[in-house]
């Protein structure tokens, strides 16, 4: 009985996850908005640089900073791309945007674009 309600309970925490996540949208802030030091609200557009690209294997390398969304602390990693055709916008030592989300136990980027 108590196991069940555990199993229960870990499935709703798994599922209601990204559920809320996909309900953030980042992009609708104003260029305006006074919280530049506070990326942290919405944690998920994390900073990095671009050390390798993979087209083939689909994956980049980052430099990033700290991946709030993902508790990591900074660090040079590779990822995996959402859509190879991102490859397509950055190149190495590119200064980046980006968004990096745990998909099926990898880490992939799920959005990236170099900074202004
Ligand atoms: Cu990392």
């Amino acid at each position: 009985m108590k196991r069940k309600l555990t199993t229960a309970l870990l499935t709703l925490t798994v599922m209601s996850a990204p559920a809320w996540a996909t309900t953030h949208h980042p992009g609708q802030h104003d260029a305006g908005a006074p919280a530049q030091n506070q990326p942290a609200a919405e944690g998920a557009i994390s900073v990095g640089e671009v050390r390798k690209i993979d087209k083939e294997a689909g994956k980049i390398t980052l430099k990033h900073g700290e991946l709030k969304n993902l508790q990591m602390p900074p660090m040079t990693m590779v990822f995996r791309v959402k859509d190879p055709a991102m490859l397509e916008q950055v190149k190495v030592g590119d200064k980046v945007n980006f968004v990096a989300e745990k998909v099926g136990g990898q880490f992939t980027v799920a959005r990236i674009e170099p900074k202004q």
